[in-house]
Parts: C-alpha cells; sequence; structure tokens
C-alpha cells in the first residue's frame, strides 16, 4: 500500500506538474514510475546529499521527454529540488527544464532528450567504471564497483546511435550496465507499428546482451526479479524489456498517443486521479507518508557513502599513488609535470602533418596523464592517435589505454561524452569530414561544458584523391557555430604543441583539432614569432614594421601561403603583416585591446586564406577583404594539382591582396 501510495505520488507530481505548465510529456512518467521506483528504492546506490559521490551507481533517463519522471524522484529522494522547483516546471530559470540537464539539477548525469543520446552515453560510463576498477582496484580492494542503469524508449531503440552503442557494450561484455526498454508501443505519431517492427530482444541477443522480460511494470515483485537476475550476470549488458501502458490509469488518454506529448487536460488529470484513488482535485499533493518513506535514501544515501569512504580511505592508505591519481582525475586536474615531454620542433621546410605532430604530441602528454584514453573510427593509423605501450581496451582487458570504436563514429562520440562525464579525459578520432555523423555529440559536449577532446584529420580538400566525399569544405565553418566548443585548426607543428598545452587545462568546454592529411613546414621561430600565441587564437606570426597595408590571415595547412606571399610582398617593399589564426573562438575571448593589437581596425586590406567554405570569413576580412577558399565540393586528384587548381597558391593570395589593397583604397 505505500509502495503505491508512493508511486501514484510519482505520478501524480508528474501530472500536475505537465498541466500546470501546459507542456510536457505526462504519459510515460505515469507508466514508468513504478520501475523507477523498484529500482530506486531496492537497488540503486546514492546519496541524496552528495550527488557526485564517486561510488554512486548512474541512472539515465534517455528518454529525457519524461523527465518529471526523473524530477519527481529526486524531489522525493530528497535532492536538492523542492515542490517549488517541481511547480516551476519548464518555467524560466528553473531547476526543472523541460529536457534534464546535466551541471543544472543535482542528480542529473547526463543532459538527455536527443533520443539515443543517454543510452549511448550509458555506454561510455560502463566503460570508464571498467577502466577505473582495471586501473584502481588492487588486492581484493573493491573501490570502483559501481553499475549503470539507463531507462530508454522506442525512440532510443530506433535511433542508430543506439544500435551502435549497444554492439559496442555488446562485444566489450560490459556487464555492468543495465537497459531499461519502455516497451509501450506508442510514439508521437501513433502506434509503432507505424514504424516499428523489429523484434527488439532477438535483435539484443545478436549484439551479445542478455535479455530479460518484464511483463506488466505494475508487478513490483517482477521488476524486482528481472533487476536481481540482471545484478547476477557477469558476461553481459541486460536490456530488460518491461511492458508498460502510456499514461497508465487515465480513462481516455492510457495506450493512446496524445499522453505522450500534451498535457492530459484538467478533467482528466481529475478522472485519473479518481482511478489511482487520489483526491481529485488536491494539487502537487504530497502524502506525508510517501515523502518520509522515499526521503529514506538520505539516510541510506549517506551510510552507503560513509561506508565507501572507509574502503577508499584504506586502499588510499594502501596504494597513496593511486589515491592520488584519482583525486587528480575527480578535480580533473593534471599531474606535475604533465607537460615536460611536449616536443619542441625544430624548423623544417618540408615539415610533417598536423595529424603527425599531434600523434607525438599525444603521446607525450599520454605518458604523464594516464587519464587520457581514447581511440578512433577505426582510423587509427591514419589519424595518428594510437597510444604507444598503451594496450588495447577489449573484453576481459579493462585496462586497455586505446579503444577501438569500430566504424560507428556517432556512438564514438556519445561515449567519449559518457568517459568524460565519468571524469576520463577522453578522446575521439576519425577523418574530418566524419564529423558529420558525429555532429550532435559534439554539440552536447559542448552543452554539458564536457572537456572531451575531438580529433579530426583529412581536414580538407588537401587530402587530395580520396575525392570529394571525404573532403570537408563546410566543416570547419559549421563547428565555429557551435556554441562554447574551441575549435583549432593549427598551422604547423609547434602550434600543435601549443593547441595541446592549451587544450588539456581546460575542464569545461570540448576541444576540436582539425588536422591535415599532408606535410607543412615547421615554420622557424627564430624568424618569426613564438608559437605560444597559440593560445591567444591568433597572434602576429610575422610583420615587416610600421602599419601594415594588408593582412594576411591564415589557418592550417593555408598559413604556409600567407607566409609564402609575406616574403614575396615585403621583398617587393610592401609593408604586410601574417596573422595565424587557430582559433576564432580563443580570439574573442581575449580583451579587444589585444584583438585590435593584432587586427588593427584601421587596416582594411585584409585576405583570409583557409581550405573551406568562404561563408563567414567577412567577420574578419571586412568589406574590402578578399578570401582565398572554396564554396563548392572538392575532386578527386593528387593534392598538387587540387591546391593549384582551387587557388590556393602564393600568386593567387599575392594576387588577392593587392586588390585588397586596391579596394581598401577606393
Ligand atoms: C533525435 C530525436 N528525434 C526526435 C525527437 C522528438 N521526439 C521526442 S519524444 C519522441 C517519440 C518517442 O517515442 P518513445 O520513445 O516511444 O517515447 P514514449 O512515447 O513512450 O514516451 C520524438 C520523436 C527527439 N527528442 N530526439
Amino acid at each position: 500500500m505505500l509502495e503505491q501510495l508512493c508511486i501514484n505520488t510519482v505520478r501524480t507530481l508528474s501530472m500536475d506538474a505537465v498541466q500546470k505548465a501546459n507542456s510536457g510529456h505526462p504519459g510515460t512518467p505515469m507508466a514508468l514510475a513504478p520501475l523507477a521506483f523498484v529500482l530506486w528504492d531496492r537497488f540503486l546506490r546514492f546519496n541524496p546529499r552528495d550527488p557526485h559521490w564517486a561510488g554512486r551507481d548512474r541512472f539515465i533517463l534517455s528518454n529525457g521527454h519524461a523527465s518529471m519522471l526523473l524530477y519527481s524522484m529526486l524531489f522525493l529522494t530528497g535532492f536538492d529540488l523542492t515542490l517549488d522547483d517541481l511547480k516551476n516546471f519548464r518555467q524560466w530559470g528553473s531547476k526543472t527544464p523541460g529536457h534534464p540537464e546535466y551541471g543544472l539539477t543535482a542528480g542529473v548525469e547526463t543532459t538527455t532528450g536527443p533520443l539515443g543520446q543517454g543510452i549511448s552515453n550509458s555506454v561510455g560510463m560502463a566503460i570508464a567504471q571498467r577502466w577505473f576498477a582495471a586501473q584502481f582496484n588492487r588486492d581484493g580492494h573493491n573501490v570502483f564497483d559501481y553499475r549503470i542503469y539507463a531507462v530508454c524508449g522506442d525512440g532510443d531503440l530506433m535511433e542508430g546511435v543506439s544500435n551502435e552503442a549497444a554492439s559496442v557494450a555488446g562485444h566489450l561484455g560490459l556487464s555492468n550496465l543495465i537497459w531499461f526498454y519502455d516497451n509501450n508501443h506508442i510514439t508521437i505519431e501513433g502506434n509503432t507499428s507505424l514504424a516499428f517492427s523489429d523484434d527488439v530482444a532477438t535483435r539484443f541477443q545478436g549484439w551479445h546482451w542478455n535479455v530479460l522480460h518484464v511483463a506488466d511494470v505494475n508487478n513490483l515483485e517482477e521488476v524486482d526479479r528481472a533487476i536481481r537476475t540482471a545484478q547476477t550476470e557477469t558476461e553481459r549488458p541486460t536490456l530488460v524489456i518491461v511492458n508498460s501502458h502510456i499514461g497508465w490509469g487515465s480513462p481516455h488518454k492510457q495506450d493512446t498517443a496524445e499522453a505522450h506529448g500534451e498535457a492530459l487536460g484538467v478533467e482528466e488529470v481529475r478522472l485519473t486521479k479518481i482511478n489511482y484513488g487520489w483526491p481529485p482535485d488536491a494539487q502537487f499533493l504530497v502524502p506525508e507518508e510517501a515523502k518520509s518513506y522515499m526521503g529514506k535514501a538520505v539516510e541510506r544515501g549517506a551510510q552507503w557513502e560513509r561506508e565507501w569512504n572507509e574502503k577508499y580511505a584504506a586502499w588510499a592508505k594502501a596504494f597513496p599513488d593511486l589515491g592520488k591519481e584519482w583525486e587528480l582525475i575527480a578535480k580533473r586536474e593534471l599531474p606535475e609535470g604533465w607537460d615536460k615531454d611536449i616536443p619542441v620542433f625544430p624548423a623544417d621546410a618540408k615539415g610533417m602533418a598536423t595529424r603527425e605532430s599531434n600523434g607525438k604530441v599525444l603521446n607525450a602528454v599520454a605518458k604523464n596523464v594516464p587519464w587520457l584514453i581514447g581511440g578512433a573510427a577505426d582510423l587509427a593509423p591514419s589519424t595518428k592517435t594510437l597510444l604507444k605501450d598503451g594496450g588495447s581496451f577489449e573484453r576481459g582487458e579493462y585496462d586497455g589505454r586505446n579503444f577501438h570504436f569500430g566504424i560507428r563514429e556517432h556512438a564514438m562520440g556519445a561515449i567519449v561524452n559518457g568517459m568524460s562525464l565519468s571524469g576520463i579525459r577522453a578522446f575521439g578520432a576519425t577523418f574530418f569530414i566524419f564529423s558529420d555523423y558525429m555532429r550532435p555529440t559534439v554539440r552536447l559536449a559542448a552543452l554539458m561544458d564536457l572537456p572531451v577532446i575531438f580529433i579530426y584529420t583529412h581536414d580538407s580538400i588537401g587530402l587530395g584523391e580520396d575525392g570529394p566525399t571525404h573532403q570537408p569544405i563546410e566543416q570547419m565553418m559549421s563547428l565555429r557555430a557551435v556554441p562554447r566548443l574551441l575549435t583549432f585548426r593549427p598551422g604547423d607543428a609547434n602550434e600543435v604543441a601549443e593547441v595541446c598545452r592549451y587544450i588539456m587545462t581546460l575542464k569545461h568546454e570540448p576541444a576540436l583539432l582539425a588536422l591535415s592529411r599532408q606535410a607543412m613546414p615547421t615554420l622557424d621561430r627564430t624568424k618569426y614569432t613564438s608559437a605560444s600565441g597559440t593560445a591567444k587564437g591568433a597572434y602576429v606570426l610575422a610583420d615587416s614594421g610600421g602599419t601594415p597595408e594588408v593582412i594576411l590571415i591564415g589557418t592550417g595547412s593555408e598559413l604556409q601561403l600567407c607566409v609564402g606571399a609575406y616574403e614575396r610582398l615585403t621583398a617587393e617593399g610592401v609593408k604586410a603583416r601574417v596573422v595565424s589564426m587557430p582559433s576564432w573562438e580563443l580570439f574573442e575571448k581575449q580583451s579587444p585591446e589585444y584583438r585590435a593589437e593584432v587586427l588593427p581596425p584601421g587596416v582594411h586590406a585584409r585576405v583570409a586564406v583557409e581550405a573551406g567554405t568562404t561563408f563567414g570569413w567577412s567577420k574578419y576580412v571586412g568589406d574590402a577583404g578578399e578570401v582565398v577558399g572554396h564554396d563548392d565540393f572538392g575532386a578527386s586528384a593528387p593534392i598538387k594539382e587540387l591546391m593549384t587548381h582551387f587557388g590556393f597558391t602564393v600568386e593567387n593570395v599575392i594576387a588577392k591582396a593587392r586588390l585588397s589593397m586596391s579596394k581598401a583604397k577606393s
């Protein structure tokens, strides 16, 4: 009876909040309240007063539209969420936004809403737990032993990303991962039979998952049994297929798509409450018995954390070095001397590709930062991201540092986000063109303020023969448009080193590296200015003195064209300046004075050179400016021909410089 009271409290709070906001999704919280209750009441280990407790189990609501389910549970179990917060559901400034947002609401483990992402993040979290356990649990000290639970719906399981992620989880045998699939046969347009006839169980069995069934979510003992069984599994992740009825108890809306995405309506809410045996006109009613029973989570959580802290203390005493490492991880800090092996690259006219220099720098840093780990989507030999002597993270060998994500870019993005949410300094790598395959995850990393490193190589038409399907054009500029994301297109090996030195210290922003396939000169820094200006996003690389007549702005592999043009122009007596601009966003963070120093507002003759779309460059070159870029798709040919054909030559940069100088004059 008490349990039913708690469950109906979750249901009615969800209905009332959606009704008050007149916006939101009531049906799924009403249906899944029993599942959430049993899981949180009997199994989930968490401490509402310390939501970041490292030993906690993770709970992810991947069907984020059902957010009121999570908010009701957080409120009732004593997290930092009040009844007023629930009443402010979906309102400006509230802690209860439409979809759960990481960092905004205590107890929300990841931002969900774009379907498929949450459960895919959960795979990254399960990987992180396994990795921590392999690294840190020693000699019977079992400090890192938590589980990851995720709830998902039809939408999550239809999305491609979750298929990729589930395939990874099954392959790796992540038995610490338990997904609950809300099998309610309803999505927005109506019955799932309109668009979805997969045999989900067979699909997951094919991915080497353990598959369990709950015939009726309202049968609490059946739910309990399924979770107990899932917990005994040691080889495979578990999918629990849970049959439920969306809008359960609503006389006119149960099992209909209307229960999915709109308030039930005042009268229907009343009728449903009558069905639950609830006072029909009471709103946001929290019976004392329910609140006090569910509120016991606070004492339970505190006790768990106390016990865990004892385990932790004994472990940290036995392994002080590991203990220190963990503390750094938890604070997102770096070990002393972490950057001491970052190389300085000698000047070299032939130089090297930035993917190459990045591989060297990454390895130099990884040597001193053991939790800098990641991998590629089957392109490590090309992206040069293999960590030497790092071993592979494989089923049963969970201490490896190189991840083989397979050809699953989208899941790779979601997984590295999940790893980052767990404290790992994670990177994922592929060709730049395939950033399109993982774009939602880059966006979510930025939205969640996660310091993930996205490494993209083969960053322009300069990749050559692979042709237009592989040649990025609009990717760089479109990713510059993602708020909070820091993008970098370094112009030589020493800029790569400086980019790494900078991004490793980030705690809250993802960084994206666009790196070349082809070699580019390593600039002579005794002749040109130091690469340390990279950390300001843009800096004056070369200047002939006095007020420049023209400014040449270059990024990445085209910086060398600016340098070449500068040498010729200055030899002819033109006062020129080269600005290297590896990161727009970092430059924008500098003071107005610094920006005006680098790009004096009075100098209108400007040329930007970047092998990508010209779209957007007018911001820096202005009306009299010119852009050497490319606004159509590329072509399959050797790089030299491509670059000449598309105008990426010193001669063309000089011609554009002259044109801009004359435009600026008139
Ligand atoms: C990637 C993505 N596509 C579309 C949507 C819009 N959307 C939100 S809920 C939903 C239907 C989800 O159905 P289901 O998972 O069965 O949820 P239920 O109706 O059972 O709550 C859709 C299409 C979304 N949130 N994310």
